[in-house]
């Protein structure tokens, strides 16, 4: 089929008829993830008009109260998927616990788990930012609202995960265990399109990507890798470098396509960042399963992020995450494997 007319629709339809058992849940799943991206979308775009329209917390100039954007962005999100009867279970970074699904609405056998507008302290200052999704079979059986058991999971068991990006255009990327798919939407006539099949993350990049200021409180191993990282060895591609947006999405994205490494290790700055700041369910295992789709590596350091056993919703994890060879590199340096 022609790649233009390649819709993100289409697209699921066709993932879908992979699997004879499919039952069309999916579909309307990320039918209804895609819809509550094109409002924020349209949301965020819209964020720069503050100052015309009333800032948040205040008013705006018809008298309505106005909303915080990552606030907004969890209602959305909310409100497009607990109505569809595919989910028994949500849960939000933007909120403490499970979320269940209304009464009168039957339950389904997925679960979803997002952070709904992470980056949102770049929004004032016009930085890309996105939303995080990722999705599970059930494993409580029966038809019943489903429980906390059936949103921890370790990542390994994802059916499907991505993310939505509000940048110079807005892309949503997606992986159902079949490879990485890219879809731009279009804003003339609304529809995601497929822009990029088939995401490939180069073996080896050019780009560390840390926020530096935290060096002084970070491992031995970290800082050694980083020091590795920035010296000058012309003869291996050395220095590598450095990019950091300090907004998640933009960051993964970009080394996603130009190759790379993202850290966001612990550190001792305050008892609390030992494991870092990234949340293991809504952050780090979604980027870990397209990454790995994708042909890269996502580490806490010395396991493999997918195989993480969580035991609470909030659960923070040091995150190392790009091209294989690269996190390889910084595994090394963590586990003192090596020093310069
Ligand atoms: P948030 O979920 O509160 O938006 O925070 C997550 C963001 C990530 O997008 C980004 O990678 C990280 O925080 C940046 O943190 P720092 O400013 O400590 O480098
Ligand atoms: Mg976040």
């Amino acid at each position: 089929m022609d790649r233009f007319v390649m819709t993100l629709n289409r697209h699921i339809i066709e993932q879908e008829r992979l699997y004879p058992h499919a039952t069309g849940a999916f579909t309307a799943l990320l039918t209804d993830i895609a819809l509550a991206a094109k409002i924020i979308s349209y949301h965020v775009n819209k964020a720069g008009l503050v100052d015309i329209l009333g800032k948040s917390g205040t008013t705006n100039v018809f008298g309505e109260e106005q909303e915080k954007l990552d606030v907004f962005a969890h209602e959305i999100m909310v409100r497009s998927l607990v109505h569809g009867g595919k989910l028994c279970a949500l849960a939000s970074e933007e909120s403490d616990g499970l979320i269940p699904i209304p009464e009168n609405i039957p339950k389904g056998k997925y679960v979803c788990l997002f952070d709904p507008l992470d980056g949102s302290s770049n929004i004032d200052v016009n930085v890309s930012i996105g939303t995080i999704f990722s999705i599970y079979r059930r494993v409580t059986s029966g038809d019943g609202p489903g429980t906390l058991e059936d949103l921890l999971q370790p990542g390994y068991k994802q059916v499907c995960a991505g993310y939505v990006i509000y940048g110079s255009s807005t892309m949503l990327v997606y992986t159902t265990g079949t490879g990485v798919h890219g879809f731009t939407l279009d804003p003339s006539y609304g529809e995601f399109v497929l822009s990029h099949p088939n995401i490939k993350i180069p073996t080896k990049g050019k780009i560390y990507s840390v926020n530096e200021s935290y060096f002084d409180y970070w491992d031995e191993g970290v800082k050694n890798y980083v020091r590795w990282a920035k010296r000058a060895v012309p003869s291996d591609g050395r220095p590598m470098n450095s990019r950091y947006i300090g907004s998640l999405v933009a960051d993964f994205h970009r080394n996603l396509l130009k190759g790379g490494i993202f850290l966001y290790p612990g550190d001792n700055k305050s008892p609390d960042r030992k494991q870092g700041k990234l949340r293991l369910l809504y952050e780090a295992n979604p980027m870990a399963f397209i990454v790995e789709q994708a042909g890269g590596k996502a580490s806490d350091g010395f396991r493999r992020i997918l195989d993480i056993q969580p035991t609470e919703l909030n659960q923070r994890t040091p995150l190392i995450i790009g091209s294989k060879e690269d996190v390889e590199i910084a595994e090394e340096f963590i586990q003192g494997k090596r020093s310069e």
